[in-house]
């Protein structure tokens, strides 16, 4: 057995950051170390952290203006990064260091960390991709940017009371962010509204000024991006905003004062609450004047930092690139071109040139309420400038696919960047993007061939695959330190900067010695997830169930009703044969539902509902337990995935892009229980069909029946006792006892034999029977211990293809082209 250690850190030093962490205390909050409360003691080790990283950060920077490498800017309405003492320190490679500093001080590292609020300014799994990204990115050595908004309130805390969800505010920067630091050199001026005139100067040039205009002032914050272990720092950089300046009280008339206090406001508001929407689009006029203010900030500052070193604007491309994750950020195609020409004085053809160079567009969903489409009105209104550029795009688009196709009317209806009143932003960003890329192999092909099958047949050119990935220094190094170790102890610690190393782990998979150590680790893992589950439920579960997970956002389309239904019919068959063979069975739910989704809602109050009678009910014996846990968020998933069994990935096949959740699972082990969904598709093809639990509907077969008007659920309702004994229970009060209309609207969502309303649009009882054959299996798979812990061996070894890492060196080499960058030794 090859047994190497993680590498120390030479240039950590341990006495230094003792004092630090002291200095700090005693500075920060006059206090000595007994004195302090916990949060102040958290501060005070993440300000001596920081400290380290600074130097790096500077070194970096400066390096990068030497090298002047390629640099992207990922362009992301939301970076779902958690915390972040735990993961420098480990990109760091200080991790010993730190623990024994601690140590010494009588600290403990675990409880330091868990002071630290998660940084949610994010929704799910586009969030947190970019967070994943960026990870990759400075570990991988190469200069970027995350540019995105610094959210007064991320993600709500999700509370739940009385089985329903609450949304309380997430106040993250009460105590203030030790890691960030302001930039107010770097602020910039946004507008808003007025309108646009035109000048003619003494050359005879049209210039189109925008005037009555409100105005924003950015205030960009900068956060670390630690690389693992090579002393790279990058930036993410979110923005603040502030108001111009105070209005003057002794000069304003009517008119100014009002117009002042609404300038206020907008600076006011406009950076106040993250949308908790996740593949929703809702078309708040809040919305985009975040995406305006951001994108404006971050475009302005992209182009004078490149005008800082060079002097033809362009050639701006050549040295920056921008990827817009979704079309949330697509609003700075019009933004480049609007400050090419009107502040750089480049023609139409120049600055097109330039931005169909510069920009390049990421697609994550298909679901088409996730569309962005705003109508013109409210468009040109906020942004009359940059509206009046993007109807020239379209002016010309449109020529384009006469062009191509003459006469055609369809195509232009089916491809306008403007049509029907509104402004298409998916659209927009092919129009003007020199490269598109879906998030997983099948993702792409339906975009290709289905969803954006007109735009690829006219530029088939721009369509590219990049299956998302996740960081393992996060998932697995720092979520799981026992797996992590137990790894690194088989084959070397080289899977941290290079997973497919993994792989090497596989030969252990057969071995007996392995199995047991493995179920070990897993079982502990179990442990610690039942300990934060009775300290946070207060319901007590047995580690040595079958730990069943289902945790990402609530959506109709992920079927966490398909789970919840099945839980209903496994009781219903417990209860009628209480000495039937049964595997005791964990099944643990965690999930945010937006706030004004009733039917997202309704499904935790059910899963809730169930828990209740199923956890409380002696006549099963504790066969089944049924979990809710409160707040899912990147802080608890750590903990989640290492204590995972199985894996939940069930979505109507088709809708889930990629899904990534799916891959920390697999890291850690967990087997598959999925749908040929997303990248479901490809975690299969590397580990094997044996080693996970397949069922349900194709996607083309799905896509089929949407294609012929969808199925008719009422003959399985009709045919399928079970099924519609589950279905019945909705509605007559076994899980809503004293108000059976409870879930009617969840019942009326499979059926509705009412209306003529489509019903079931996500397949969960066409699908439920393949489903509850594929759980059967699981029990089956899980009572031959050996052969699970085999198969989930695999999964671990298997796992290579998924890291950020390999991602991201395909966006450099196939979209982005940048020049790696190496300090030198100090
Ligand atoms: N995704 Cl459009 C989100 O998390 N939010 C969104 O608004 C949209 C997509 C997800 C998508 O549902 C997952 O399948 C992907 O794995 C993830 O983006 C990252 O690509």
């Amino acid at each position: 057995m090859a047994k190497k250690t993680v590498p120390v850190s030479v240039t950590f030093d341990k006495d230094l950051f003792k004092r630090s962490v002291l200095y700090n205390i005693k500075t920060l909050y006059r206090k000595t170390l007994e004195e302090a409360t916990p949060q102040q003691v958290f501060q005070a080790v993440a300000y001596a952290i920081k400290d380290a990283v600074v130097d790096n950060w500077m070194r970096t920077q400066e390096e990068y203006e030497k090298q002047d490498p390629k640099t992207v800017y990922y362009l992301s309405m939301e970076f779902l990064m958690g915390r972040a003492l735990g993961n420098n320190i480990i990109n760091l490679q200080a991790q010993k260091e730190v623990k024994e500093a601690l140590d010494e001080l009588g600290l403990d590292l675990n409880v330091i960390e868990d002071q630290e609020p998660d940084a949610a300014l994010g929704n799910g799994g586009l969030g947190r991709l970019a967070a994943c990204f960026l990870d990759s990115l400075a570990t991988l050595g190469y200069a970027a940017y995350g540019c995105g908004i610094r959210y007064r309130y991320g993600m709500f805390k999700q509370e739940i009371r009385d089985g329903y969800q609450v949304e309380v505010p997430d106040n993250w920067l009460v105590d203030g962010n030790p890691f960030e630091l302001r930039r107010p050199e770097y602020a910039k001026i946004v507008k808003f509204g007025g309108y646009v005139n035109v000048h003619i100067d003494e050359n005879g040039r049209s210039n189109f000024v925008q005037e009555g205009y409100q105005s924003v002032k950015a205030i960009p914050y900068d956060l670390p991006i630690v690389g693992y272990g090579n002393g790279i720092v990058n930036t993410l950089r979110i923005w603040d905003a502030e108001a111009v300046e105070c209005f003057q009280l002794d000069s304003f008339d009517k008119g100014d004062y009002q117009k002042a206090v609404e300038q206020e406001n907008l600076a006011r508001n406009i950076v106040e609450v993250l949308y908790p929407n996740d593949n929703h689009y809702a078309g708040k006029e809040l919305r985009l004047k975040q995406q305006y203010f951001f994108i404006s900030a971050s475009v302005q500052e992209a182009v004078s930092k490149y005008m800082r070193k060079h002097d033809d604007i362009r050639k701006f491309y050549e040295k920056v690139t921008f990827q817009l994750n979704d079309t949330h950020p697509t609003v700075a195609v019009a933004e480049l071109m609007r400050i090419l020409m009107d502040e750089y004085y480049l023609t139409w053809d120049e600055a097109w040139e330039v931005t169909t160079k510069t920009c390049a567009y990421t697609n994550h969903t298909i679901m088409s309420e996730a569309l962005e489409k705003w109508p013109i009105e409210l468009f040109s209104r906020l942004l009359p400038r940059v509206y009046q550029i993007i109807e020239e795009i379209n002016r010309r688009f449109i020529l384009k696919i006469q062009e191509m196709y003459p006469g055609n009317q369809e195509k232009i209806r089916k491809m306008a960047i403007i049509y029907d009143g509104q402004v298409k932003m998916a659209h927009l960003a092919i129009a003007a993007g020199y490269s598109v890329n879906g998030v997983a192999r099948l993702h792409t092909e339906i975009l290709k061939h289905q969803e954006l099958k007109d735009f690829y047949e006219m530029m088939p050119e721009k369509f590219n695959n990049k299956t998302n990935g996740i960081t393992q220094r996060r998932f697995l190094l720092h979520a799981n330190p026992l797996l992590a170790d137990w790894v690194t102890a088989h084959v070397g610690n080289d899977w941290i900067t290079d997973l497919p190393k993994i792989n090497k782990l596989k030969v252990f998979a057969d071995d007996e010695k392995s199995q047991q150590e493995f179920m070990n680790i897993k079982y502990q893992n179990k442990v610690r997830l039942a300990k934060y589950i009775l300290e946070h439920n207060g319901i007590e579960v047995d580690p040595r169930s079958i730990f069943d997970v289902q945790v990402k956002r609530l959506h109709e389309y992920k079927r966490q009703l398909l789970n919840i239904l099945h839980v209903m019919y496994l009781y219903n068959q417990l209860k009628d044969n209480p000495d039937m063979d049964f595997y005791p069975r964990t099944f643990i739910f965690g999930a945010k539902a937006a706030a004004g989704y009733y039917n997202a809602k309704m499904t935790i109050k059910l899963i809730n509902s169930v828990a209740d009678v199923v956890n409380n009910d002696p006549a099963i014996n504790g066969k089944i337990k049924v979990v809710f846990i409160e707040n899912y968020r990147v802080s608890n998933a750590e903990i989640i995935f290492a204590a995972a069994d199985v894996s939940e990935q069930i979505s109507t096949a088709s809708k889930e892009a990629s899904g990534t959740g799916n891959m920390k699972f697999m890291l850690n082990g967990a087997l598959t229980l999925g749908t040929m969904d997303g990248a479901n598709v490809e975690i299969v093809e590397e580990v094997g069909k044996e080693n996970a639990f397949i069922f349900g509907l194709s996607s083309d077969e799905v896509i089929n029946y949407e294609n012929n008007g969808g199925y008719d659920p009422t003959e399985i309702f009709n045919n399928d006792p079970d099924i519609r004994r589950v279905l019945m229970q909705l509605i007559n009060g076994t899980y809503a006892p004293g108000d059976p209309d409870r879930f009617r609207t969840l019942y009326n969502s499979l059926l509705n034999t009412l209306s003529t309303a489509k019903a079931d649009t996500y397949f969960i009882l066409k699908d439920f029977r393949s489903y509850a054959e594929a759980q059967k299996k699981v029990e089956a798979a899980y009572r031959d211990e050996k052969g699970w812990a085999r198969s989930a061996i695999l999964n671990v070894a298997c796992s290579g293809k998924f890291t950020s890492d390999r991602t991201i060196q395909e966006y450099v080499d196939d979209i982005w082209h940048l020049d790696k960058v190496v300090l030198p030794k100090k």
